[in-house]
């Protein structure tokens, strides 16, 4: 069962890497080192699980550009410079952050994503949802447990996730991708993700036990729209994905799709990580982090007026004066005070 298993995956990762080509099952079954039954055996499965994959008498096989399902075979393909990674796939879950969540309390210590393709409870901050539908999303999280640290650094996980989120999309869909300080990302004027950072912290030192690192993508425009109550702010990097999808309209599936951009996203946050933590800067010749200088690049609010939302406090109107090297905003109140928010929210006065 499991050699079946992995005949699969290795078949689906060989045609995925030659996406829209085709490759004949003679030279699939020498590259593998497997019969070519067996590629005949994979590719029927693969078509069963619902992967458009041409078969053409003496030109053998084709994955579809129109595909885009997620797998951890496909997905790790994409992966660069990534450190030891537990991955789990699925197609539906409650939340990605909360199987992160159980799992961290579970006391398992390894570095571990989740990544769905749905979510039945998917949130947002303070007790809101996030809409994240079957098949046209992407929801994941990452559970890290860095020692040392202190409360507020977590944050960080946060600034340096918008960071690989906006790269990733630029990468696979083409499109510029702004910050919304502190944890939205936008395409072309509209909502496209959210990122939500869970933390726990141990109760005799204050120090970080571990981080959940939630990020949802709007990436094709969901079957019938978005919702009413999202529909004026929410966006996705491509149209909807149907049977009359073709190529040349659609960059996210011709550059690998979900996956790719689940991967992207991974290998920058982790690349990004180790500078997001190191020492913070002890002379004015020690330039911020790469991180910090593109997040700042990327964040749209500064220079605007803005509602400074407070848990249990009035909205507050203020002045984005700016940025500082660890992706804090400083604003200026309408009575001329300052304050330097760690985290926090905004909303953008019209
Ligand atoms: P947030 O509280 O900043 O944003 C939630 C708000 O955004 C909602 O109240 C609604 O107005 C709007 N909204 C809801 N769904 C969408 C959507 N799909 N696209 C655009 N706008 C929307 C942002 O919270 C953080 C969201 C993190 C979601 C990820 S998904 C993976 C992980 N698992 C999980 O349960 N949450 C995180």
């Amino acid at each position: 069962m499991k050699e079946k298993t992995s005949s699969r995956d290795k078949v689906l990762a060989l045609l995925e890497s030659k996406k829209g080509r085709f490759i004949s099952g003679e030279e699939i079954a020498s590259d593998l080192g497997i019969s070519r039954t067996a590629v005949w055996k994979a590719v029927n499965n693969l078509k069963k699980d619902g992967y458009m994959i041409d078969s053409v008498t003496n030109r053998g096989y084709c994955l579809s550009h129109g595909s885009d399902i997620l797998s951890e075979a496909v997905l790790r393909g994409y992966l660069r410079d990534c450190p030891p990674l537990v991955l789990d796939v699925f197609d539906t879950v409650d939340s990605t952050n909360t199987v992160c969540l159980k799992r961290a309390s579970d006391g398992d210590r390894r570095t571990y994503a989740a990544v769905a393709g749905g979510q039945t409870r998917g949130r947002g901050r303070r007790g809101r949802s996030f809409f994240s539908p079957d098949g046209t999303g992407l929801y994941m999280s990452i559970l890290l447990r860095p020692s040392g640290l202190s409360a507020d650094q977590a944050v960080k996980f946060t600034t340096i996730a918008a960071v690989a989120v906006s790269e990733a999309i630029e990468a696979v869909a083409g499109k510029t991708a702004s910050i919304k300080w502190v944890n939205d990302i936008y395409v072309e004027g509209r909502k496209a993700c959210g990122i939500l950072t869970e933390a726990s912290f141990n109760p005799e030192d204050g120090t970080l036990d571990y981080a959940v690192v939630g990020i949802g993508i709007n990436v094709y425009e969901p079957q019938g729209g978005f919702p009413e109550d999202i529909r004026d702010r929410a966006g996705a990097l491509a149209g909807p994905v149907n049977g009359t999808c073709t190529l040349g309209i659609n960059r996210v599936l011709e550059n690998g799709g979900r996956n790719r951009i689940a991967a992207e996203i991974i290998s920058r946050f982790f690349s990004y990580l180790d500078e997001g933590f190191a020492p913070a800067a002890s002379s004015v010749t020690d330039p911020a982090p790469r991180y910090a200088a593109e997040y700042r690049r990327r964040c749209f609010v500064i220079g605007m007026d803005v509602d400074v939302l407070k848990a249990g406090a009035e909205p507050q109107q203020a002045h984005v004066l700016g940025l500082d090297d660890e992706c804090r905003l400083e604003v200026r109140y309408t009575d001329g005070t300052e304050e330097t928010l760690s985290s926090g929210e905004i909303s953008i006065q019209l």
